[in-house]
């Protein structure tokens, strides 16, 4: 496969980048965290999306070093931000399943905090619900190791895959993020409404924070706040930017 060859050398090559969206509070309307999303930046295939690699690269065992890049480049523009005068918000870093199921995962995030020197609180991992159905032995030892570190863990894409909000309980998630597909639905059928108006209930009464995902307009985005959803992130506040092309100083009103 193409994908496949071309990957082992994406990274020396230097053909990844790191987009960063932002996620806002939204009661105060401030920045607090920016989502890190992959792209691969093909010479001759153009900007790859995640959607076309990120599978390949869990089957070929690949995600790992581009995870553990992803990691380090988050952290990296995470602490510049901040060394730059910015007030601190969250990095949220994508892990796929496979990163979180290597026995040194944990080692690998403690050395990647100390060489970007990021303070672990400003770091969020995002995993899928498919996580839940690995190995819970290791999966809750590696969560409790990560939690005494100060890192913060989210479920992302929450209501696509097969789990309750009470089994995530167990497993002391700091935040469920969401699938953009019930905020689509806001606007278009009631059921939208009901869904993301219970998963915002129900985390809340099991202590844990909600971001919906994909709001495109004023209309989701007044449903989202009067149901209390704490932060949002999508389209309507903005979308995935290289660092470089955000304008930080309106985003974080310095
Ligand atoms: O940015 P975009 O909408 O194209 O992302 C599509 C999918 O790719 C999303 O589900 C997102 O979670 C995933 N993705 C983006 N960046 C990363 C990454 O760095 N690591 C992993 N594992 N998945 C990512
Ligand atoms: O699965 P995950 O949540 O990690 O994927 C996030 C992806 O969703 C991003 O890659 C981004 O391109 C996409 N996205 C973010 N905001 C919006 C939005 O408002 N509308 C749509 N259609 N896609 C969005
Ligand atoms: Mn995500
Ligand atoms: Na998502």
């Amino acid at each position: 496969l193409v994908i496949e060859r071309e990957l082992k050398s994406a990274i020396t090559k230097q053909e990844m980048v790191l987009y960063y969206q932002p996620i806002t509070d939204l009661k105060s309307g401030q920045l607090s965290a920016m989502e890190a999303l992959i792209r691969w930046n093909h010479p001759e295939l153009g900007l790859v999306p995640p959607d076309r690699f990120i599978p390949v690269s869990e089957e070929t065992g690949q995600i790992v070093s581009i995870g553990r890049w992803v990691l380090h480049t988050a952290c990296t523009q995470n602490k510049a931000w901040q060394d730059q005068g910015y007030p601190p918000i969250k990095i949220c870093v994508n892990i796929s399943t496979i990163q979180l199921q290597q026995l040194n995962f944990v080692q690998t995030v403690k050395a990647i905090l100390e060489e970007t020197g990021l303070n672990a609180k400003w770091l969020e991992l995002e995993v899928t619900e498919s996580i839940l159905l690995v190995d819970t032995d290791l999966l809750k030892c590696s969560l409790q190791s990560l939690k005494e570190l100060g890192v913060s863990m989210s479920i992302d894409d929450f209501g696509t895959g097969y789990t309750s909000l009470s089994y995530l309980r167990q497993f002391s998630f700091d935040r469920v993020k969401i699938d953009r597909s019930f905020v689509e639905d806001i606007s278009t059928d009631l059921n939208g409404k009901a869904i993301t108006a219970s998963i915002i209930s129900l985390a809340h009464q099991l202590n844990m924070t909600v971001v919906a995902e994909g709001i495109e307009d004023i209309a989701q985005l007044t449903f989202l706040q009067c149901q209390q959803c704490d932060e949002g992130q999508g389209y309507y506040f903005g979308r995935p930017l290289p660092a470089e092309l955000h304008d930080l100083n309106t985003r974080f009103k310095k």
